[in-house]
């Protein structure tokens, strides 16, 4: 059996490879690959046309025309990856019986129908098969787009590997660690995960939806992956875990052997980790392995909301973990702080007074624009006009409080100065 794999382009107002890899669909094939099954791969986001700081880095982009429900946002809308020549030119000398073609952002999807429209002309006779946070978080959409044969659900695996007829074991899934090298002729850095799921609910977040039971991979398999590919020279490594520090003892065990090993590399947290979880002990060994500018949940200080959204972190955490951080060796301005902007009916007077205290006690502060996530507590409140998935898109959000914009804006220059003077 051969099989196609697709990580398809983006389309969006902005886009960066902010350490961006499609990890579960690179773990499937390499559990494929374990099975024995030839897997050719297609990243249509593989090239980068700038080489930022720590791997990260600009995509080539083309101007495409807005679709109507995004027709009044002033800003060009973007096809971001390899051209779509060089995708034709990828698919030279395949023969596919299936195309499995992944998914992140649900407002990402026209990538998929850009994708599926060449594919369908090019091999009329392979098999569809869509997957990812877009194809879970919004099937019904998702199966509307003609031309894909299947679409599975995180919560239809077993259904998955059934169509390929390849046996399925969970365990060993995600015991899987990504064979980059068979996927990527470069890589600038390593993303991995040590788990899978979160023990946390919050109201605004799909993870219960997308994976609602927890998994940890042994501390070992983790420390020997980086090392091997610390060996290789790669220096940059970036946990999307949904909550790295729970379980304190599992990170003291994996970071102690990661210190011993005095490996010249860093790691970087785009996804938050918790305050509430530090010691001192974590902390110092957060510094000692490399990770840099930690990134850390909050998302407000108003206590109320914190109780509702998932009760997670308060200000005496807070105060704690910084103070932990501290003493663990990070000076100010080298640890960010998420704040969400623009959830329904915020006051931006307080918003500005977290920052304010943030600033303070030496964090950096990392808006998070706020946007509303299907399957999650929060997004029953939006209305109909929120099944377009193309309106959940963060970088649009603001345009639809239009009272509120030109606040918006004035908040992140205000922000922006803040961490200018850490
Ligand atoms: C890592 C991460 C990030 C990273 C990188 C993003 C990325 N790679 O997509 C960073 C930190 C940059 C990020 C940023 C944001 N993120 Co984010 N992120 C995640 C996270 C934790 C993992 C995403 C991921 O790995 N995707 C890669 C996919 C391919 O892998 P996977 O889903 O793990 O794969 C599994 C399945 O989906 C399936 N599968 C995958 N492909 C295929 C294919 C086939 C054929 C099959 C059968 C199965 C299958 O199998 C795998 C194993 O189970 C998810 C939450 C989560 N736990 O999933 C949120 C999540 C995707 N992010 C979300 C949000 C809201 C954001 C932000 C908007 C936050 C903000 N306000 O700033 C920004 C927007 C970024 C942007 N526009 O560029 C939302 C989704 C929003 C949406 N509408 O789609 C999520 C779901 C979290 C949430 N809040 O609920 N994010
Ligand atoms: S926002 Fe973070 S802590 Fe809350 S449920 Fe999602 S992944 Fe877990």
């Amino acid at each position: 059996m051969n099989i196609l794999a697709i990580n398809p382009w983006i389309y969006d107002f902005a886009a960066y490879d902010f350490w961006l890899k499609p990890y579960g669909f690179l773990v499937i094939l390499s559990y494929l690959k374990n099975k024995g099954i030839h897997v050719d791969y297609i990243d249509c986001l593989e090239k980068k046309v700038t080489q930022g700081t720590f791997g990260r880095g600009k995509y080539e982009s083309v101007i495409v025309p807005k679709p109507d429900v995004l027709k009044s946002i002033p800003r060009y809308f973007k096809r971001y990856g390899i051209s779509l020549e060089d995708f034709k030119a990828h698919l030279e000398g395949k023969n596919p019986d299936y195309i499995l073609i992944t998914s992140s952002m649900t407002y990402w999807y026209p990538g998929i129908i850009e994708a599926v429209g060449i594919i369908k002309e090019r091999f009329p006779q392979a098999k569809i098969i869509l997957g990812g946070t877009y194809a879970t978080l919004c099937a019904e959409h998702a199966q509307k787009i003609s031309a894909i044969d299947f679409v599975f659900t995180n919560n239809c695996l077993d259904d998955f590997f059934k169509t390929l007829n390849v046996s399925f074991d969970y365990q060993s899934l995600y015991s899987t660690l990504p064979y980059y090298d068979d996927f990527y002729p470069k890589l600038d850095y390593v993303v991995l995960r040590t788990s899978w799921g979160c023990p946390f609910d919050c109201d605004y977040c799909a993870i219960k939806k997308l994976f609602p039971h927890s998994l940890r991979l042994p501390y070992e398999r983790i420390a020997e992956f980086i090392l091997m590919h610390s060996s290789r020279g790669i220096k940059d490594f970036v946990l999307y875990d949904d909550a790295f520090l729970y379980e304190p003892e599992y990170v003291k065990k994996l970071l102690r052997e990661i210190a011993r090993r005095k490996l010249n590399i860093l790691f970087h947290t785009p996804n938050a980790l918790h305050l509430r979880f530090l010691d001192e002990e974590i902390a110092s060994l957060l510094k000692e392995t490399g990770f840099t500018n930690p990134h850390f949940g909050l998302e407000t200080l108003n206590p109320a909301l914190q109780k509702i959204w998932g009760d997670k972190v308060n200000r005496e955490d807070l105060i704690k973990g910084i103070a932990l951080l501290k003493k663990g060796g990070f000076i100010n301005g080298e640890f960010s702080v998420y704040l969400l902007l623009g959830y329904p009916g915020q006051n931006l007077a307080d918003l500005k007074q977290d920052a304010d205290f943030l600033n303070s006690l030496g964090a950096k502060v990392s808006l998070a624009e706020f946007s509303p996530v299907p399957g999650t507590k929060i997004f029953k409140e939006y209305p109909q006009e929120f099944s377009e998935p193309l309106l959940h898109n963060n970088s649009i959000f603001g345009f639809f409080q239009k009272d509120k914009i030109q606040n918006f804006w004035e908040i992140k220059n205000y922000v922006r100065g803040l961490n200018k003077k850490l």
